[in-house]
């Protein structure tokens, strides 16, 4: 049997989706959790300097939506032919890019910088993506791309929670349609089995996330 690895810190962030992934496919594998506080020491230890980290038979790879994609194909949540990936890939790329941009008005260190950035991201930016995100939900039937569940939908469900935490919104308040697919993710019988047995929980982000917040006009 394969021995297979997942290093990411004890949040529910880039690393999440991959755990999730590993869990619906029933595989088992060892997680190992970072305190972000021990980081620096682990840091220059890994590939890019980065996680989370993915190995399989002692080889290792970074870059969570590369790790995704692979084990989306290894697990079957994929597309039915090579357009339908192109649009599972370009929705998980705008996905990061989304999450991007909350991160970077949350860690922007600059009180006026961060002042300037919040009116467009909260006002344009994040109401921009949503209402496409929503959009997207609808017409693929509770999924954000293919008309099925495939890897963009553990990507977009098992970061959720980490994203309204660090935007300080309810994302699926007004967005009918993203809570059935955070759903459709969610209400699986091995997520839901993860989740029963999972030792992270959203305390920890939360005290993360006030640790990190720079001030600005919040
Ligand atoms: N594009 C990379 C980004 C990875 C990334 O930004 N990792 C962050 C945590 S989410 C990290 O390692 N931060 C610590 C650091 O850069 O020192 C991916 O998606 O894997």
């Amino acid at each position: 049997m394969a021995k297979l690895k997942v290093t990411y810190f004890n949040l529910p962030a880039f690393g999440e989706p991959i755990r999730l992934l590993l869990a619906y496919s029933g595989v088992e594998f060892e997680d190992v959790l970072i305190d972000p506080n021990n980081w620096l020491n682990l840091k220059p230890k890994t590939p890019f300097g980065q996680l989370p980290l993915y190995e399989e038979n002692g080889k290792i790879i970074n870059q969570s939506v590369a790790i995704m994609r692979y084990l989306g194909k290894k697990y079957k949540l994929i597309g039915a032919d090579d357009w339908e990936d192109l649009e599972i890939d370009a929705m998980a790329e705008t996905f990061r890019d989304f999450i991007i941009k909350i991160a970077m008005y949350h860690y922007e260190p600059n009180d006026s910088a961060k002042d300037k950035l919040k009116e467009p991201l909260y006002k344009e930016t994040i109401p921009f993506y949503l209402e496409r995100f929503e959009k997207s939900a609808k017409e693929n039937g509770g999924y954000l791309a293919a008309k099925k569940l495939t890897w963009v939908d553990f990507f977009f469900a098992s970061m959720i929670d980490y994203i309204s935490l660090m935007g300080k919104l309810n994302i699926m308040e007004n967005n009918p349609n993203l809570k059935v697919v955070y759903d459709n993710v969610m209400n699986l019988p091995a997520i839901k089995k993860w989740y029963e047995k999972y030792p992270l929980s959203l305390e920890f982000s939360k005290v993360w996330l006030e640790s990190t917040r720079k001030p600005g006009k919040e």
